[in-house]
C-alpha cells in the first residue's frame, strides 16, 4: 500500500497514535527519514501585524477582545516595520516569515492593500511569505497569490466534533471553505492545530482524519501546544505532557510522509531532550524568535545552539515543496 493515502479511517490513525511510545518513534523516524532529509530543519519565524481587539471567542486565544489578557493591542503594521522584522529574522536564519493579523476575516479596504503591499516586500527578499489572516475569500486568495504569497496557514484547530466546545464564532466548514479557496489559487497550505486544551486523543485524531483526507495533504501542519494564557477560559489547563507532543508528531508524520510538520507553540516550556524527540520522531520545522504572536519563544541564538546539539541545519528558502527534489517521493 502508498504511503501517501487519502483513505484513511480514524480508527487506523488512533491505532497509530497508541502504539507503544518507541514503536512509534522508531516507524515515524523511518518514514521520516524515507522521505525528507532528516537533518534538515525549516525555520519560520513569526510577526504580529495587527496583534488582539479579535471580535472572535477561540477559548485558547489571548488575542480575543472578550477577554482580559495582558497583551499589547496594536492596529496594523507598517509595512516598513515588517521589513525590519524580516530582515532580523532572515539574519536570525528564518527562511519563512508567517505574518499573523487577529482578524476574524479580511476584508476588502486599506489594511488589505498594506497586506499585499507587506507580501510583495518580503517575497522579495527572497524568503517564504506565509500570512494567518482567518477566513478569506477566493478572489481575496488569489490577490494574495499574485502578490507571491507562498503559503496560507488556516489552523482546523481540533476535531470537527469538538470543535463548538472551542469556539462557537464560526463553524468548522467555513474553516474547511477558506482551505478550499486557498487551494483554488494555487497557494500552499498550512494548517494544523492544537493539542493540551482537555481534547480526547480521539479529537487529536479527528483533526489529523480531516485534514489526511483532504483532496491534497496541507504542505506543513503545525502541532501547537496550548501556550495557557491568563484571562482567557483555558488558563488553568494542565501543560500537555511531552510524550502526548511526541505521538501526535509521530503519528502526524505516519499519515503525512512528506509534509512539514511544524513543532509550533509551547517549546518555550519544553526541554531539549524532549524536543530532541520531537525532531527524531518527524517534525521538521519550528517558529524561532522570540516571540511567536503574543507570547514568547526560544530566541534565535538558542535555537541554532540547540540545533548544533542535534545536527541539525536551517534549510534554505526554497519555492517548491521539499518531497518533489527528495529522490525517493
Ligand atoms: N486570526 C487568525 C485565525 O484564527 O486563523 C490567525 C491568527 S490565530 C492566533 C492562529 C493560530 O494560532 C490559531 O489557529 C491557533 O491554532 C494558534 N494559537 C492561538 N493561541 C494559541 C495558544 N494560546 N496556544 C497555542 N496555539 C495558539
Ligand atoms: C500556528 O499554528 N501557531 C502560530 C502560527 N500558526 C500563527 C501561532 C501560535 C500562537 C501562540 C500564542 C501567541 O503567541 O499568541
Ligand atoms: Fe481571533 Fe484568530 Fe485568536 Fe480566534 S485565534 S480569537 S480568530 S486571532
Amino acid at each position: 500500500m502508498s504511503d501517501i493515502r487519502h483513505n484513511w479511517t480514524k480508527q487506523e490513525i488512533i491505532d497509530i497514535y497508541n502504539k507503544p511510545l518507541l514503536e512509534l518513534v522508531h516507524e515515524a523516524a523511518t518514514m521520516h527519514r524515507k522521505y525528507n532529509k532528516g537533518s534538515e530543519v525549516q525555520v519560520s519565524s513569526l510577526i504580529s501585524i495587527k496583534t488582539g481587539g479579535c471580535s472572535e471567542d477561540c477559548g485558547y486565544c489571548p488575542q480575543a477582545a472578550r477577554y482580559h489578557t495582558d497583551i499589547d493591542v496594536h492596529k496594523l503594521m507598517s509595512v516598513e516595520k515588517v521589513t525590519e522584522y524580516a530582515s532580523r529574522a532572515k539574519a536570525g536564519g528564518a527562511s519563512r516569515v508567517c505574518m499573523g493579523a487577529a482578524w476574524r476575516e479580511v476584508r476588502d479596504n486599506r489594511d488589505f492593500d498594506n497586506v499585499i503591499e507587506m507580501v510583495k516586500t518580503v517575497n522579495a527578499m527572497d524568503m517564504e511569505v506565509c500570512c494567518t489572516l482567518g477566513m478569506i475569500t477566493e478572489s481575496q486568495a488569489q490577490r494574495l497569490a499574485d502578490a507571491g504569497l507562498y503559503a496560507y496557514n488556516h489552523n482546523l484547530d481540533t476535531s470537527e466534533e469538538n470543535y463548538s466546545n472551542i469556539i462557537s464564532t464560526r463553524q468548522y466548514d467555513d474553516r474547511l471553505n477558506t482551505i478550499k479557496n486557498v487551494r483554488k489559487a494555487n497557494i500552499t497550505v498550512c494548517s494544523g492545530g492544537i493539542i493540551g486544551m482537555g481534547e480526547s486523543t480521539e479529537d487529536r485524531c479527528g483533526m489529523l482524519y480531516t485534514l489526511v483526507n483532504l483532496p491534497e495533504h496541507p504542505e506543513s501542519v503545525p502541532i501547537n501546544a496550548l501556550v495557557a494564557v491568563k484571562g482567557t477560559p483555558m488558563e488553568n489547563q494542565a501543560p500537555v505532557p511531552i510524550w502526548d507532543m511526541v505521538r501526535m508528531i509521530a503519528t502526524t508524520r505516519m499519515v503525512m510522509p512528506k509534509t512539514v510538520v511544524r513543532l509550533s507553540a509551547g517549546r518555550q516550556q519544553m526541554s531539549l531532550e524532549g524536543q530532541a524527540l520531537c525532531f527524531m520522531a518527524g517534525a521538521n520545522s519550528i517558529f524561532t524568535g522570540e516571540k511567536l504572536l503574543t507570547t514568547s519563544n526560544p530566541e534565535f541564538d538558542v535555537d541554532m545552539e540547540m540545533f548544533k546539539i542535534f545536527g541539525l541545519a536551517p534549510r534554505a528558502p526554497f519555492k517548491k515543496p521539499l518531497a518533489v527534489e527528495v529522490e525517493n517521493a
